[in-house]
């Protein structure tokens, strides 16, 4: 039932309609249904002359969905999936246009739609708070919404080939197919381009050409799709209750139903690898491939073990080894460049005519008005097939002449890269909203999923507007900025980045190097959006009748990989180890270290023992490869002065080795409670001073020596530096605090803050504390080195804070408490990390930086304890 409209559409200064659509594609059809059922007057406009979108344009030969019809297809109408059956597991074009044509007739939508009209200019008037939208027709509709759902593949490449409007034959775009049917045959035929859209045309056009001569310049990772009827246990699983298919489907994090994988590739023997690349490879199923194992997309040895299986099918199947070679993708990692599926690709090749020019050997000059002349041959023929991709996510959007506040222009704002929040919207641009926009999964997501989740967000902010009396609604820069960040902090710790492909924009010369999509997953995505919604819509701020209201702030400050880390723990019901007896939380720790990843090869680990202050300590040593001598850096391992030992931190030693150049001579040291307060820094000052003394023997550069620890071994790192001060020596060149106790006081901000939620909690340090120190000896400068009386002359720090850490803000005060003192100190503040972080070598990524930092630090005390060269 409809209620009331956010303002009266009419009038010389009203709205003539409340939201105008551009774009009848999947998203604009599911669009205009939900607000139309929801009482907004909405009108559409589309460019072609019916509904499709890309499935209206697309019509090339072989065109077809890779995404299973069951899964793309719309959820929001049960009835439709009873009534529509799929002929196929992947839909070819022609049948998924008849779906949405039906979809269109079934639900009346085409007399809300304009078809043959396009949108020029969509400019913002801020006195009438409303879009005035200008067609090719000439006329100007006012709009209080105006929405792009326009696709993130729907415009063009301008082909930036020389000569490309010279070719006096037929010229052909994957992209803007003639509705006419085209006949190849007896024709020679030029395909350019190996995307998903020229794969499966290849075999099609193949079929009919008297020649087909195929130009790439990138190879692409391609598996077979194995099309056939939709499979029977397919069709079950949807039958046996579509509600809750779809349930998980929005839940999952493609858009499709998957169980994701935990296993890394290189865990496990090569032959379990190959059996399971078999598996997806024979599935026909587009995601199979990255959701073998954990890391296939984030570590560049385990995404070789795909890519090289890969190579090995193509060489397989092509006959003619040159041919296979040059079909091998070696540019990219797999999945970076969107993989494909098809039809007899590959076998195509070892027909008799069909021919493959590589374009990284024989580039093309210029296409001419008879054919295409590469730099050693001139080739005719008698049709050209551009199949050279899209202007992607933001190129449709850009293409209308859109302005926000104070005349600024889209393109201009978005002239580095796109800058939305939530992929939604743009500060700046009221009322402005993009479907599947940059900045949200769309392209690396079921689209259909994805823009069902867009559409029911847009529709229930309109609908909060209207019941709130509100007219505008944008988001806040420090939302933006925020959520800009997240995505960029997503792609970066994946491989996608360094492919130059159109998720980065590099396909289109000039155009900014962003990663586009948001990478993160369809049900993080949602729950981001969500979230925001339940509080207050965070990051949006909104105007109207009703009164101005914003809750500003960012939706994601902690680091992704930090985020997924922390989900795990709670999803296996990581118990809270202040909860367990010391013997089971030592046990818990031993066996979560187990799993972790091993950290880098370094040249040589040895254990060894030497004197502590009460007795015989282990150590571990990490030799550099290579030749020494090499500076060594004597390391304290975390773990409250409770837990922990060589093994806990024997990836980040491995890191710290080899990232420093130096060797590493991890120490252990008398754990609480058993041996409490000052038993472990005691143990500390004794190591070092035996290391210092025994330096040549160990492989070190004596006088070369610095200190570093992490957590409770920051602390004991700490108060060695200070006690080697009092002591008249060892010489110390250099110590690297990371995430130190330095302090006994738990009120800090960071404590309350922090105290809970990001895996050490304040409840698990005073754990701790309670473990070594009873509360008189907590303020002694040997447990709480920031309570020194003096702090000069210490050796140069490098203290590295997390920003999720209850520990953060008392490494933060040593930093400048020390700096205070005269003392050489630099604090690195790590955005988003929290306290184990950066240990957590191979698994927390985005600490990779903070972590090169930390080498950083250790090479330049070291090179500036260095005695100058002595040129031989
Ligand atoms: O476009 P593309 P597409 N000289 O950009 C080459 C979706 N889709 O239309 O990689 C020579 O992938 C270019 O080479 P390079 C899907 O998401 C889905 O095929 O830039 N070559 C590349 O080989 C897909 O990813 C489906 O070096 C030039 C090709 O042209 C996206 O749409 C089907 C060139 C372009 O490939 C786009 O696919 C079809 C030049 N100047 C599409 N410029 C399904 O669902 C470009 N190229 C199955």
């Amino acid at each position: 039932m409809v209620t009331r409209v956010i303002s009266a559409t009419g009038g010389p200064t009203g709205p003539d309609v409340e939201v105008v659509v551009v774009g009848a594609g999947f998203a604009g059809l599911y669009l205009l249904y939900r607000l139309r059922r929801l009482g907004f007057s909405t009108k559409v406009i589309e460019s072609a002359d019916d509904v499709g979108g890309t499935w209206y344009w697309n019509r090339y030969p072989g065109a077809r969905c890779d995404v299973e019809s069951i899964d793309y297809s719309y959820s929001f109408d049960p009835e439709l999936e009873k009534e529509w059956q799929w002929s196929e597991r992947y839909a070819t074009q022609p049948e998924i246009l008849r779906y949405l044509g039906h979809v269109a007739d079934k639900h009346d939508l085409r007399r809300d739609i304009q078809f043959c009209t396009r949108v020029e200019a969509a400019h913002w008037d801020g006195d009438a708070a409303l879009w005035r939208v200008r067609t090719d027709r000439g006329d100007e509709i006012r709009c209080r919404f105006y929405v792009m759902a326009s696709g993130c593949l729907s415009l063009p490449k301008t082909p930036d080939i020389a000569g490309a409007d010279r070719f006096k034959g037929e010229s052909y775009y994957t992209g803007r197919w003639p509705h006419e049917p085209v006949d190849f045959s007896g024709k020679r035929v030029a395909v350019i381009g190996t995307g998903s859209s020229a794969i499966q045309a290849i075999p099609i056009i193949a079929q009919q050409a008297a020649e087909l001569t195929v130009f790439q310049r990138t190879p692409n990772f391609s598996r077979p799709a194995k099309n056939g009827p939709v499979s029977a246990a397919k069709k079950a699983g949807f039958d046996a209750n579509p509600r809750a298919y779809r349930e998980a489907a929005k839940l999952s994090a493609s858009g499709i139903p998957r169980e994701l994988p935990l296993m890394r590739a290189l865990q496990v023997s090569a032959a379990e690898r190959l059996a399971k690349y078999e598996e997806a490879y024979q599935s026909g199923d587009l995601l199979a491939m990255s959701a073998t194992f954990a890391d296939i997309g984030a570590n560049p040895e385990a995404n070789e073990t795909v890519c090289e299986f890969l190579r090995g099918k193509i060489r397989s199947i092509v006959r003619d080894p040159e041919t296979a070679e040059a079909l091998c993708p070696k540019n990219h990692f797999y999945g970076t460049k969107r993989p494909c599926l098809d039809t007899n690709y590959y076998e195509t090749f070892n027909l008799p005519h069909v021919h493959l020019v590589d374009l990284r050997k024989d580039p093309i000059r210029t296409i001419t008005e008879v054919g295409i002349d590469t730099a050693s041959h001139s080739f005719e023929f008698d049709a050209i097939v551009f199949a050279t991709g899209f202007d992607a996510m933001t190129g449709a959007i850009v293409a209308v002449d859109v302005k926000g506040r104070e005349g600024v222009a889209l393109a201009a704002k978005w002239a580095d890269g796109p800058k939305t929040y939530l992929g939604l919207m743009t500060s700046g641009f009221p009322n402005f909203f993009t479907i599947t926009g940059p900045g949200s999964p769309s392209v690396l997501s079921n689209m259909v999923v994805s823009i069902e989740q867009h559409v029911d967000w847009l529709s229930a902010c309109l609908v909060y507007m209207r019941d709130e009396h509100l007219t505008t609604v944008e988001p806040t820069p420090v939302a933006e900025a925020g959520w800009v960040q997240h995505v960029n902090d997503f792609a970066d710790i994946t491989l996608f980045p360094r492919a130059n492909s159109w998720y980065m924009g590099a396909n289109v010369p000039g155009k900014a190097r962003v990663f586009l999509p948001y990478i993160g997953g369809v049900d993080r995505y949602r729950k981001a959006c969500d979230e925001a919604v339940r509080s207050g819509y965070l990051g949006f701020a909104f105007d109207g009748p009703g009164g101005a209201r914003c809750n500003d702030g960012v939706i994601r400050r902690v680091q992704p990989d930090v985020a997924i880390v922390l989900e795990l723990m709670q999803q296996f019901g990581v118990p809270a180890l202040d909860t367990l007896s010391v013997a089971e939380a030592r046990a818990l720790t031993v066996a979560m270290a187990a799993q972790r990843p091993p950290g880098p090869q370094v040249g040589e680990v040895v254990d060894g023992r030497l004197p502590g202050a009460a007795g015989p300590l282990t150590y571990r040593v990490y030799r550099p490869a290579g030749a020494g001598p090499h500076p060594i850096v004597v390391y304290f391992h975390g773990g409250g002065w409770v837990l922990g030992g060589h093994d806990s931190d024997d990836p980040f030693c491995r890191d710290l080795c080899v990232r420093s150049g130096a060797i590493i001579v991890s120490v252990d040291y008398r754990h609480a409670p058993e041996s409490r307060f000052p038993a472990a820094v005691d143990d500390g000052f004794a190591a070092v001073r035996w290391i210092a003394a025994n330096a040549a023997a160990l492989g070190g550069r004596p006088g070369q020596l610095a200190v570093c620890g992490w957590s409770a071994g920051g602390n004991i790192a700490a108060v060695v530096c200070q006690m080697a001060r009092d002591a008249g020596g060892p010489r110390i060149v250099g110590q690297v605090l990371v995430t130190p106790v330095t302090d006994c006081d738990f009120t800090r901000e960071s404590y309350v803050a922090n105290g809970e939620g990001y895996g050490l909690t304040a409840s698990l340090i005073r754990w701790f504390w309670d473990h070594y120190a009873d509360p008189a000896d907590r303020p002694h400068p040997k447990a709480s080195p920031l309570r020194a009386a003096d702090l000069s002359n210490l050796p140069p720090a490098l203290v590295v804070t997390c920003e999720f850490d209850p520990l953060r803000d008392e490494g933060a005060a040593y930093a400048a408490a020390l700096a205070e003192a005269g003392v050489e100190a630099r604090h690195l503040a790590c955005r988003g990390q929290m306290h184990t972080s950066l240990p957590s070598v191979d698994v927390i990524l985005s600490a990779a930086a903070a972590r090169a930092e930390i080498g950083t630090a250790l090479r330049r005390f070291f090179g500036r304890s260095a005695p100058p060269a002595v040129e031989s």
